[in-house]
Protein backbone atom coordinates (compact mmCIF):
# COMPACT_ATOMS: atom_id res chain seq x y z
CA UNK A 1 0.00 0.00 0.00
CA UNK A 2 2.74 2.78 1.31
CA UNK A 3 5.76 4.06 -0.87
CA UNK A 4 8.43 3.56 0.50
CA UNK A 5 7.89 5.41 3.78
CA UNK A 6 5.22 7.64 2.36
CA UNK A 7 1.58 7.86 2.19
CA UNK A 8 0.70 9.42 -0.93
CA UNK A 9 -2.68 11.44 -0.93
CA UNK A 10 -4.99 12.38 -2.94
CA UNK A 11 -7.94 15.03 -1.80
CA UNK A 12 -10.97 15.11 -3.73
CA UNK A 13 -12.28 19.07 -3.57
CA UNK A 14 -10.42 22.38 -3.00
CA UNK A 15 -12.77 24.42 -1.01
CA UNK A 16 -12.92 25.65 2.43
CA UNK A 17 -12.16 22.30 3.86
CA UNK A 18 -9.65 21.44 0.96
CA UNK A 19 -7.86 24.58 2.24
CA UNK A 20 -8.04 23.69 6.07
CA UNK A 21 -6.87 19.50 5.30
CA UNK A 22 -3.86 20.52 2.92
CA UNK A 23 -2.83 23.10 5.28
CA UNK A 24 -2.56 19.72 7.71
CA UNK A 25 -1.05 18.26 5.21
CA UNK A 26 1.79 20.81 5.08
CA UNK A 27 2.21 21.28 8.60
CA UNK A 28 2.12 18.27 10.29
CA UNK A 29 5.83 16.62 8.82
CA UNK A 30 7.29 19.79 10.63
CA UNK A 31 5.90 19.46 13.67
CA UNK A 32 5.16 15.92 14.29
CA UNK A 33 6.99 13.30 14.67
CA UNK A 34 5.42 10.54 12.04
CA UNK A 35 6.50 7.09 10.86
CA UNK A 36 5.11 7.84 7.06
CA UNK A 37 5.92 10.92 5.77
CA UNK A 38 2.27 12.41 3.86
CA UNK A 39 3.07 13.58 -0.13
CA UNK A 40 0.32 15.97 -1.39
CA UNK A 41 0.31 13.99 -4.55
CA UNK A 42 -2.81 14.97 -6.40
CA UNK A 43 -5.78 17.67 -5.65
CA UNK A 44 -8.64 16.79 -7.71
CA UNK A 45 -11.94 19.05 -8.91
CA UNK A 46 -14.35 19.39 -11.96
CA UNK A 47 -12.92 22.61 -12.50
CA UNK A 48 -9.78 22.33 -13.92
CA UNK A 49 -8.28 26.23 -13.41
CA UNK A 50 -9.38 26.90 -9.82
CA UNK A 51 -7.80 23.32 -9.33
CA UNK A 52 -4.40 24.08 -10.81
CA UNK A 53 -4.83 27.13 -9.00
CA UNK A 54 -5.43 25.99 -5.50
CA UNK A 55 -2.99 22.94 -5.95
CA UNK A 56 -0.09 25.79 -6.81
CA UNK A 57 -1.09 27.53 -3.75
CA UNK A 58 -1.01 24.55 -1.64
CA UNK A 59 1.92 22.45 -2.40
CA UNK A 60 0.09 19.57 -4.60
CA UNK A 61 2.21 18.12 -7.26
CA UNK A 62 -0.56 17.18 -9.51
CA UNK A 63 -4.70 17.90 -10.06
CA UNK A 64 -6.87 15.42 -11.76
CA UNK A 65 -10.38 16.42 -12.97
CA UNK A 66 -12.14 13.11 -12.32
CA UNK A 67 -11.44 11.16 -9.01
CA UNK A 68 -12.02 7.83 -10.76
CA UNK A 69 -8.60 8.84 -11.87
CA UNK A 70 -6.59 8.46 -8.60
CA UNK A 71 -9.00 5.30 -8.40
CA UNK A 72 -6.91 3.77 -10.67
CA UNK A 73 -3.51 5.36 -9.86
CA UNK A 74 -1.11 3.04 -7.80
CA UNK A 75 0.81 5.92 -6.64
CA UNK A 76 -2.42 6.95 -4.47
CA UNK A 77 -2.65 5.75 -1.02
CA UNK A 78 -4.81 7.90 0.69
CA UNK A 79 -8.51 9.53 -0.40
CA UNK A 80 -9.19 12.25 1.46
CA UNK A 81 -13.06 13.75 0.60
CA UNK A 82 -13.45 16.75 0.67
CA UNK A 83 -16.77 17.47 -1.43
CA UNK A 84 -20.42 18.12 -0.86
CA UNK A 85 -22.25 15.65 1.26
CA UNK A 86 -23.99 14.38 -1.82
CA UNK A 87 -20.74 12.96 -3.63
CA UNK A 88 -19.46 10.82 -0.18
CA UNK A 89 -21.19 7.35 -0.64
CA UNK A 90 -19.84 6.97 -4.51
CA UNK A 91 -15.88 8.23 -3.61
CA UNK A 92 -15.71 6.65 -0.18
CA UNK A 93 -17.12 3.37 -1.60
CA UNK A 94 -15.44 2.83 -4.96
CA UNK A 95 -12.18 4.07 -2.77
CA UNK A 96 -11.96 2.09 -0.26
CA UNK A 97 -12.83 -1.31 -3.19
CA UNK A 98 -10.13 0.21 -4.78
CA UNK A 99 -7.57 -1.01 -1.93
CA UNK A 100 -7.37 3.27 -0.84
CA UNK A 101 -7.51 4.03 2.56
CA UNK A 102 -10.36 6.76 3.47
CA UNK A 103 -10.86 10.28 5.13
CA UNK A 104 -14.05 11.95 4.37
CA UNK A 105 -15.35 14.99 5.81
CA UNK A 106 -18.30 15.05 7.89
CA UNK A 107 -21.20 14.53 7.75
CA UNK A 108 -20.20 11.31 7.21
CA UNK A 109 -23.24 11.29 4.37
CA UNK A 110 -26.84 12.92 3.54
CA UNK A 111 -28.92 10.22 4.48
CA UNK A 112 -29.02 7.07 6.67
CA UNK A 113 -29.08 4.65 3.96
CA UNK A 114 -26.00 5.75 2.57
CA UNK A 115 -24.05 6.24 5.76
CA UNK A 116 -24.61 2.68 6.60
CA UNK A 117 -23.58 1.32 3.00
CA UNK A 118 -20.23 3.43 3.81
CA UNK A 119 -19.60 2.10 7.57
CA UNK A 120 -20.54 -1.64 5.28
CA UNK A 121 -17.81 -1.03 2.99
CA UNK A 122 -15.41 0.35 5.81
CA UNK A 123 -16.02 -3.16 7.99
CA UNK A 124 -15.40 -5.34 4.74
CA UNK A 125 -11.96 -3.27 3.85
CA UNK A 126 -10.70 -3.32 7.40
CA UNK A 127 -10.61 -6.38 7.12
CA UNK A 128 -7.84 -6.63 3.92
CA UNK A 129 -5.72 -3.54 5.74
CA UNK A 130 -7.53 -0.92 4.05
CA UNK A 131 -9.06 1.93 6.82
CA UNK A 132 -11.62 4.80 6.77
CA UNK A 133 -12.09 7.82 8.74
CA UNK A 134 -14.36 10.32 9.29
CA UNK A 135 -13.28 14.00 10.12
CA UNK A 136 -14.89 15.29 13.29
CA UNK A 137 -12.33 17.91 13.72
CA UNK A 138 -13.00 18.79 17.56
CA UNK A 139 -12.30 15.80 19.12
CA UNK A 140 -8.76 16.91 18.21
CA UNK A 141 -8.64 20.34 19.94
CA UNK A 142 -6.57 20.00 22.55
CA UNK A 143 -9.42 21.44 25.10
CA UNK A 144 -12.04 18.73 23.75
CA UNK A 145 -9.73 15.74 24.50
CA UNK A 146 -8.36 16.87 28.29
CA UNK A 147 -12.72 17.64 28.78
CA UNK A 148 -12.70 13.71 27.67
CA UNK A 149 -10.19 12.58 29.73
CA UNK A 150 -11.76 13.99 32.53
CA UNK A 151 -14.67 13.17 32.02
CA UNK A 152 -14.02 9.80 31.34
CA UNK A 153 -11.74 9.63 34.62
CA UNK A 154 -14.72 9.57 36.54
CA UNK A 155 -13.26 12.64 38.47
CA UNK A 156 -16.72 14.24 37.90
CA UNK A 157 -18.66 11.31 39.23
CA UNK A 158 -22.19 10.59 37.41
CA UNK A 159 -22.61 12.62 34.08
CA UNK A 160 -26.11 14.30 34.57
CA UNK A 161 -26.28 16.79 31.70
CA UNK A 162 -24.78 17.70 28.82
CA UNK A 163 -24.85 21.09 26.51
CA UNK A 164 -23.87 21.19 23.23
CA UNK A 165 -24.26 24.47 21.26
CA UNK A 166 -22.69 25.31 18.11
CA UNK A 167 -23.68 28.41 16.98
CA UNK A 168 -22.95 30.69 13.51
CA UNK A 169 -24.58 33.57 11.95
CA UNK A 170 -23.65 33.94 8.32
CA UNK A 171 -27.28 33.17 7.00
CA UNK A 172 -28.83 36.19 9.14
CA UNK A 173 -28.87 38.20 6.15
CA UNK A 174 -31.30 37.54 4.31
CA UNK A 175 -30.51 38.78 0.69
CA UNK A 176 -27.21 36.99 1.13
CA UNK A 177 -27.42 34.24 -1.56
CA UNK A 178 -27.78 30.85 -2.06
CA UNK A 179 -24.93 28.09 -1.85
CA UNK A 180 -24.63 24.43 -1.93
CA UNK A 181 -25.32 24.42 1.78
CA UNK A 182 -28.65 25.54 0.98
CA UNK A 183 -29.87 22.91 -1.07
CA UNK A 184 -30.73 19.72 0.73
CA UNK A 185 -30.00 17.44 -2.60
CA UNK A 186 -26.01 18.44 -1.99
CA UNK A 187 -26.05 18.74 1.46
CA UNK A 188 -28.31 16.28 2.82
CA UNK A 189 -29.27 18.91 5.72
CA UNK A 190 -28.80 22.73 6.75
CA UNK A 191 -26.95 23.60 10.45
CA UNK A 192 -28.53 20.04 11.81
CA UNK A 193 -25.73 17.84 9.57
CA UNK A 194 -23.03 20.98 8.73
CA UNK A 195 -22.51 22.08 12.81
CA UNK A 196 -24.78 20.04 14.73
CA UNK A 197 -23.25 16.62 13.63
CA UNK A 198 -20.08 18.53 15.44
CA UNK A 199 -22.34 18.87 18.64
CA UNK A 200 -23.47 15.30 18.81
CA UNK A 201 -20.03 13.86 17.89
CA UNK A 202 -18.48 15.76 20.89
CA UNK A 203 -21.01 15.35 23.17
CA UNK A 204 -20.48 11.29 22.43
CA UNK A 205 -16.90 11.49 22.42
CA UNK A 206 -16.30 13.18 25.89
CA UNK A 207 -19.26 11.65 27.44
CA UNK A 208 -18.41 7.97 26.23
CA UNK A 209 -22.44 7.38 25.67
CA UNK A 210 -24.45 7.23 23.08
CA UNK A 211 -27.45 9.24 22.36
CA UNK A 212 -30.37 7.21 22.49
CA UNK A 213 -33.25 9.17 21.82
CA UNK A 214 -34.55 12.61 20.66
CA UNK A 215 -37.07 15.11 20.64
CA UNK A 216 -36.20 17.84 17.94
CA UNK A 217 -37.54 21.14 16.34
CA UNK A 218 -35.84 21.79 12.59
CA UNK A 219 -36.59 25.83 11.69
CA UNK A 220 -35.65 27.28 8.35
CA UNK A 221 -36.53 31.31 9.07
CA UNK A 222 -35.36 32.62 5.44
CA UNK A 223 -36.84 30.45 2.90
CA UNK A 224 -36.16 32.01 -0.66
CA UNK A 225 -32.59 33.20 -1.59
CA UNK A 226 -31.42 35.18 -4.60
CA UNK A 227 -29.75 32.95 -6.48
CA UNK A 228 -25.83 33.47 -7.12
CA UNK A 229 -25.41 35.30 -10.87
CA UNK A 230 -22.44 32.66 -12.35
CA UNK A 231 -21.89 35.89 -15.03
CA UNK A 232 -19.88 37.73 -11.94
CA UNK A 233 -16.74 35.97 -11.34
CA UNK A 234 -15.35 36.27 -7.32
CA UNK A 235 -12.31 35.36 -6.09
CA UNK A 236 -13.57 34.28 -2.08
CA UNK A 237 -16.27 32.19 -1.12
CA UNK A 238 -19.54 32.86 -2.19
CA UNK A 239 -20.87 34.79 -5.10
CA UNK A 240 -22.99 37.96 -5.84
CA UNK A 241 -26.52 37.69 -5.88
CA UNK A 242 -28.31 37.95 -8.66
CA UNK A 243 -31.94 38.69 -9.90
CA UNK A 244 -33.26 35.36 -9.62
CA UNK A 245 -33.99 33.42 -6.39
CA UNK A 246 -34.16 29.99 -5.11
CA UNK A 247 -35.74 27.77 -2.35
CA UNK A 248 -33.91 26.99 0.53
CA UNK A 249 -34.49 23.30 1.09
CA UNK A 250 -32.84 22.68 4.61
CA UNK A 251 -32.69 24.17 8.19
CA UNK A 252 -31.13 27.07 9.26
CA UNK A 253 -31.38 25.70 13.03
CA UNK A 254 -31.85 22.82 15.07
CA UNK A 255 -33.13 22.54 18.70
CA UNK A 256 -33.19 18.89 20.10
CA UNK A 257 -33.26 17.60 23.91
CA UNK A 258 -31.84 13.57 24.30
CA UNK A 259 -31.20 11.04 26.47
CA UNK A 260 -28.00 9.36 26.55
CA UNK A 261 -26.41 6.12 27.11
CA UNK A 262 -26.25 5.82 30.97
CA UNK A 263 -29.26 8.42 31.55
CA UNK A 264 -27.65 11.67 30.78
CA UNK A 265 -29.78 14.01 29.51
CA UNK A 266 -28.66 16.24 26.57
CA UNK A 267 -29.73 19.62 24.86
CA UNK A 268 -28.46 20.83 21.87
CA UNK A 269 -28.84 23.95 19.09
CA UNK A 270 -27.18 24.32 15.92
CA UNK A 271 -27.78 27.53 14.19
CA UNK A 272 -26.53 29.46 11.63
CA UNK A 273 -28.84 32.77 12.62
CA UNK A 274 -27.22 33.01 16.57
CA UNK A 275 -26.67 37.07 15.24
CA UNK A 276 -23.10 37.91 16.62
CA UNK A 277 -21.73 34.34 17.02
CA UNK A 278 -19.31 33.72 14.50
CA UNK A 279 -17.97 29.88 15.30
CA UNK A 280 -19.30 29.46 18.27
CA UNK A 281 -18.95 25.73 19.52
CA UNK A 282 -19.74 25.17 22.97
CA UNK A 283 -19.94 21.87 25.14
CA UNK A 284 -20.34 21.64 28.97
CA UNK A 285 -20.83 18.38 31.04
CA UNK A 286 -22.39 18.41 34.54
CA UNK A 287 -21.66 15.67 37.01
CA UNK A 288 -22.49 15.11 40.66
CA UNK A 289 -19.15 15.76 41.75
CA UNK A 290 -18.10 18.40 39.31
CA UNK A 291 -18.72 19.82 35.77
CA UNK A 292 -16.26 20.40 32.11
CA UNK A 293 -17.14 23.96 29.85
CA UNK A 294 -15.32 24.38 26.56
CA UNK A 295 -15.90 27.41 24.48
CA UNK A 296 -14.15 27.59 20.79
CA UNK A 297 -13.96 31.13 21.12
CA UNK A 298 -11.39 30.19 23.54
CA UNK A 299 -10.05 27.35 22.21
CA UNK A 300 -6.87 26.89 24.89
CA UNK A 301 -8.76 26.59 27.52
CA UNK A 302 -11.26 24.59 29.98
CA UNK A 303 -13.45 25.25 32.58
CA UNK A 304 -13.18 23.17 35.20
CA UNK A 305 -14.97 22.59 38.47
CA UNK A 306 -14.69 20.05 40.71
CA UNK A 307 -17.14 20.15 44.07
CA UNK A 308 -14.97 18.43 46.59
CA UNK A 309 -11.84 20.72 45.75
CA UNK A 310 -10.48 23.60 47.82
CA UNK A 311 -12.21 26.52 46.24
CA UNK A 312 -15.80 26.58 45.04
CA UNK A 313 -16.69 27.76 41.37
CA UNK A 314 -15.08 27.12 37.88
CA UNK A 315 -11.05 27.23 37.53
CA UNK A 316 -9.60 28.40 34.14
CA UNK A 317 -6.88 25.44 32.80
CA UNK A 318 -5.10 26.98 30.04
CA UNK A 319 -4.54 23.63 27.60
CA UNK A 320 -1.55 24.84 26.91
CA UNK A 321 1.05 22.75 28.56
CA UNK A 322 3.53 20.07 26.78
CA UNK A 323 2.05 17.31 28.67
CA UNK A 324 -1.87 18.02 27.49
CA UNK A 325 -2.69 16.22 24.80
CA UNK A 326 -1.33 17.30 21.26
CA UNK A 327 0.15 20.46 22.67
CA UNK A 328 3.88 18.70 23.00
CA UNK A 329 4.62 19.10 19.18
CA UNK A 330 4.01 22.66 19.35
CA UNK A 331 5.04 25.76 21.04
CA UNK A 332 6.05 26.40 25.11
CA UNK A 333 3.73 26.28 27.68
CA UNK A 334 1.13 29.29 27.13
CA UNK A 335 1.46 30.03 22.97
CA UNK A 336 -1.88 28.85 22.19
CA UNK A 337 -3.37 26.93 19.38
CA UNK A 338 -6.27 27.46 16.62
CA UNK A 339 -9.16 25.99 14.98
CA UNK A 340 -6.55 24.58 12.03
CA UNK A 341 -4.38 22.55 14.65
CA UNK A 342 -7.34 20.22 14.92
CA UNK A 343 -7.02 19.60 11.12
CA UNK A 344 -3.42 18.72 11.54
CA UNK A 345 -3.86 16.15 14.93
CA UNK A 346 -6.66 14.67 13.20
CA UNK A 347 -3.68 13.88 9.83
CA UNK A 348 -1.36 13.09 12.26
CA UNK A 349 -3.25 10.79 14.50
CA UNK A 350 -4.52 9.19 10.76
CA UNK A 351 -0.90 8.78 9.87
CA UNK A 352 0.05 7.10 13.48
CA UNK A 353 -2.76 4.93 12.48
CA UNK A 354 -2.20 3.54 9.28
CA UNK A 355 1.31 2.98 9.42
CA UNK A 356 0.68 0.51 12.43
CA UNK A 357 -2.59 -1.10 10.40
CA UNK A 358 -4.74 0.02 13.07
CA UNK A 359 -8.40 1.30 12.68
CA UNK A 360 -8.03 5.42 13.11
CA UNK A 361 -10.93 6.74 14.86
CA UNK A 362 -13.43 8.60 14.55
CA UNK A 363 -14.63 5.37 12.20
CA UNK A 364 -17.00 5.01 9.64
CA UNK A 365 -19.07 3.32 12.05
CA UNK A 366 -18.99 6.20 14.41
CA UNK A 367 -19.98 8.47 11.53
CA UNK A 368 -23.17 6.06 11.02
CA UNK A 369 -24.22 6.49 15.22
CA UNK A 370 -24.35 10.72 14.60
CA UNK A 371 -25.92 9.85 11.30
CA UNK A 372 -28.86 8.15 12.81
CA UNK A 373 -29.21 10.96 15.55
CA UNK A 374 -29.23 13.41 12.95
CA UNK A 375 -31.91 11.56 11.38
CA UNK A 376 -33.70 10.81 14.80
CA UNK A 377 -33.52 14.15 15.43
CA UNK A 378 -35.25 15.58 11.40
CA UNK A 379 -38.14 12.20 11.83
CA UNK A 380 -38.94 13.88 15.61
CA UNK A 381 -38.92 17.27 13.91
CA UNK A 382 -41.24 15.99 11.19
CA UNK A 383 -43.57 14.12 13.51
CA UNK A 384 -44.00 17.42 16.25
CA UNK A 385 -41.12 16.90 18.21
CA UNK A 386 -42.22 13.76 19.69
CA UNK A 387 -39.37 11.51 21.11
CA UNK A 388 -37.74 9.40 18.44
CA UNK A 389 -35.68 6.57 19.48
CA UNK A 390 -32.13 6.49 17.17
CA UNK A 391 -32.52 3.97 14.88
C1 LIG B 1 -19.32 25.72 7.81
O1 LIG B 1 -20.48 25.95 8.45
C2 LIG B 1 -18.25 25.02 8.61
O2 LIG B 1 -17.15 25.13 7.79
C3 LIG B 1 -18.43 23.55 8.88
O3 LIG B 1 -18.68 22.82 7.69
C4 LIG B 1 -17.23 23.01 9.59
O4 LIG B 1 -17.36 21.64 9.83
C5 LIG B 1 -16.99 23.81 10.87
O5 LIG B 1 -15.79 23.40 11.44
C6 LIG B 1 -16.93 25.27 10.60
O6 LIG B 1 -18.02 25.68 9.84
Amino acid sequence: MTGGGELRFALVGHGFMGAAHSQALRVAPAFVDLPLAPVMATLVGRDVAATRAAADRWGWRSTAADWHDVLDDPEIDVVDICSPGSTHVEIAVAALEAGKHVLCEKPLANTVVEAERMAEAAASAAERGVFAMVGFSYRRVPAVTLARDVVRSGRLGEVRQVRAQYLQDWLVDADDPMTWRLDKSVAGSGALGDIGAHAVDAAQFVTGSAVTEVSGTLHTFVTERPLVDESVATSGLGGVAGSERGAVTVDDAAWFTARMEGGAIASVEASRFATGRKNAFRLEVSGSRGAVAFDLERPNELELLEVDGPDSGFRRVLVTEPEHPYVGAWWPAGHGLGWEHAFTHQLSDLVVALAAGRQPTPSFADGLRVQRVLDAVERSSGAGSVWTPVG
